[in-house]
């Protein structure tokens, strides 16, 4: 999440009162993942049930998609990082259901956002963002 070669995890919480999409900051190269602190950042107020994290518009900074299940999954989010580091959103209206991929469908070179749905039989495609 800030390219300094240590994996980090993005998580959301999901029955906190005020739910939100965070990122954990591994600690190397700097430290180590089992004996030093996580440093905890706040992404933005949503729940998501999916999530997955990847360079959705190509430019070689690590986007979030995020959706939520059931009735409350007809939408998707999709999470980037301003220059400030200050992360926006855009939401993006789909069928109801649970289930989030990302992929490069149609080898562009980008990611896709692909979403599965448990209630639709059809998969739709969406173009990321520009
Ligand atoms: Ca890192
Ligand atoms: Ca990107």
């Amino acid at each position: 999440m800030d390219g300094d070669g240590g994996v980090d995890i993005a998580i959301s919480q999901w029955y906190a009162q005020n739910p939100c999409i965070e990122w954990y900051e591994n600690p190397p190269p700097r430290g180590s993942p089992v004996s030093d602190p996580w440093k905890r950042h706040i992404i933005g107020p949503l729940r998501a049930h999916d999530l997955k994290v990847g360079d959705i518009d190509g430019d070689g900074l690590l986007e979030i998609a995020t959706r939520n299940q059931g009735k409350n999954g007809n939408s998707m989010v999709i999470w980037k990082r301003d220059a400030a580091g200050s992360w926006n959103n855009r939401v993006l209206q789909c069928p109801a259901g649970e289930g989030l991929a990302l992929g490069d469908i149609n080898r562009n070179g980008r990611h896709r956002r692909q979403e599965s749905s448990q209630t639709a039989v059809d998969q739709r495609l969406h173009e990321p963002d520009k």
